[in-house]
């Protein structure tokens, strides 16, 4: 039934778009809300397999959705992995797109095809709450102006964001490219090489610390947290940590109600789990995991409360979710809050190898479910599929079509109603990528450092080739480079084509 249903929306879809879209048929467009985490791992949540923490509501989704186990992000780690979500382009096509400080001028170009702009120009509203670290501006940005280009200039209609992630400074909101609450008194200074005179920093006023760092994060001191990056005013416009998951949710839930009478396109970029971990003192202790567990807690509870809220305006039946986060686990990235301690049994990583920084398995493969009320029938796909996809297949369900290098149209497998994902991807880690082709992944050797000691992960540099079946060996045991040659060989190949394009 429901893949019957599903036909007759992606029917009505390409009608629409023959017969010249009137606003009247675009009201019945479905919206299309992606949630995005931040550092998510493969094996945080229930419907993955974790029992050392409950995540009720995003389970819901899972149970009442697809669950992809061979979902992954672009990248393993953040701006990379965002801006391939957002351009439908693979991230080392662009040598910028690396993590950027919170200076960094936007990466996307206001040229550039983007998920937003797509909905957009289907009668769509489009607006992103949360994290952006894509860069903003062309090169210095004054943060007492008004800031652009940013979200705005590359399709979004309304932005509520933060610069770049929790841990780095500028640490204050902006709103359609001006920073909210700012006092014209107390301009905003940022610089992410030198100090500014008389400021205090962690290694100058450790006594003003409530959370100590482990490595980098130890320059301007933000509500007792030490950040990345100097900044030197702007006190009544900084955010308060604890209240940032109830602030931006606030925000989407806004967002909804706001847009209800036409369709919407809203990239709700979530800020946990990633450091500083700072839960809400309602969700302070409760997972008995330390605060890496809590804010998950906290993450659930967000979501719940976004979807209720889709609920109470009558749009769940009209609304696919695409919930998803930007690159895989991490435990000590910096800071000292006891993570490392506290995990316990649980396992971030759901069995694979590797973590955020990673070219093995949990540096990109991440939880991924699409969920539809009553249009998507239930079940768990192992088809592969990757976020840059989200361009490509949308767009057949916004009524229209992308033509796309990177981004191939999978809409029929996010609705549950086709297994066929991609034949092949590649993934990138810090600049380094690697090569999956159905069950195999093939990794070329690389320099450097096996381990990433500071967060204590494996990075999957090795000086010789790698090759795994990933089917059988999910955790990345058995290198078969030297005993299937022809295998490696083939992937080494196709590897090159695709790189080379
Ligand atoms: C790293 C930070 C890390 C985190 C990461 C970005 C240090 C030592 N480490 O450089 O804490 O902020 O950048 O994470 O500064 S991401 O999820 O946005 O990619
Ligand atoms: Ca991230």
């Amino acid at each position: 039934m429901a893949f019957i249903l599903a036909g007759l929306i992606l029917t009505g879809c390409k009608k629409e778009k023959k017969e010249n879209t009137s606003v009247a048929q675009a009201q019945q467009k479905p919206n299309v809300v992606i949630l995005y985490m931040d550092d998510l791992g493969y094996g945080d949540l229930g419907c993955y397999g974790a029992t050392g923490l409950q995540t009720p509501n995003i389970d819901k989704l899972a149970e009442g959705g697809v669950r992809f186990t061979n979902g992954y992000a672009a990248s393993a780690t953040c701006t990379p992995s965002r801006y391939a979500i957002l351009t439908g382009m693979y991230p080392w096509r662009n040598k910028d797109a690396k993590i950027l400080p919170g200076t960094a001028p936007l990466l996307i170009s206001t040229t550039q095809k983007t998920l937003p702009k797509m909905f957009r120009s289907q009668g769509y509203a489009t607006g992103i709450v949360g994290k952006w670290h894509l860069g903003l501006g062309t090169g210095h940005v004054n943060w007492n102006e008004h800031i652009f280009p940013g979200p705005n200039e590359v399709g979004f209609e309304s932005s509520y964001i933060m610069a770049a992630t929790q841990d780095r400074v500028p640490t204050v909101y902006i709103k359609d490219g001006d920073v909210v609450g700012l006092d014209p008194e107390d301009p905003i200074e940022v610089d992410y090489n030198k100090n500014f005179e008389g400021e205090p920093t962690a290694i100058s006023n450790p006594e003003m610390l409530t959370m100590t760092w482990h490595h980098g994060h130890n320059n301007s001191i933000v509500n007792g947290i030490p950040r990345i990056g100097y900044m030197k005013g702007g006190e009544a416009a900084k955010w308060k940590d604890v209240e940032m998951a109830d602030h931006f949710l606030d925000k989407a839930k806004n967002y909804v109600k706001e847009h209800k009478d036409k369709p919407f396109f809203l990239y709700y970029a979530l800020q946990q789990p990633h450091v500083p971990r700072t839960p809400h003192p309602r969700f302070a202790g409760r997972s008995g995991l330390g605060p890496r567990g809590d804010v998950i807690l906290e993450a659930d509870w967000v979501v719940g409360e976004f979807v209720k809220t889709l609920e109470k305006e009558g749009l769940l039946e009209n609304t696919l979710l695409v919930f998803t986060s930007d690159n895989g686990p991490v435990l000590n990235d910096g800071y000292n809050d006891n993570t490392v301690e506290k995990t316990g049994n649980h396992d971030p990583k759901g069995g694979l190898r590797g973590g955020k920084y990673s070219l093995f398995e949990a540096g990109t493969r991440v939880p991924f479910i699409t969920y539809w009320k009553g249009k998507i029938q239930p079940g768990v796909s192992d088809a592969l599929v990757c976020q840059l996809d989200l361009l490509a297949s949308l767009a057949g369900l916004a009524g229209t079509e992308e033509n796309t290098t990177d981004s191939k149209d999978l809409l029929s497998v996010f609705l549950g109603q086709s297994n066929e994902g991609r034949e092949s991807l590649v993934i990138e880690a810090s600049s380094r990528t690697a090569f999956r082709k159905g069950n195999w992944l093939m990794i070329p050797p690389y320099n450097g450092p096996a381990v990433n000691k500071l967060v204590n992960i494996e990075l999957g540099n090795s000086s010789a080739f790698q090759l795994y079946n990933l089917k059988d060996d999910m955790s990345q045991q058995n290198n078969f480079a030297e005993e299937n040659l022809e295998k490696l060989e083939e992937m080494v190949k196709d590897f090159e084509v695709v790189r080379g394009k």
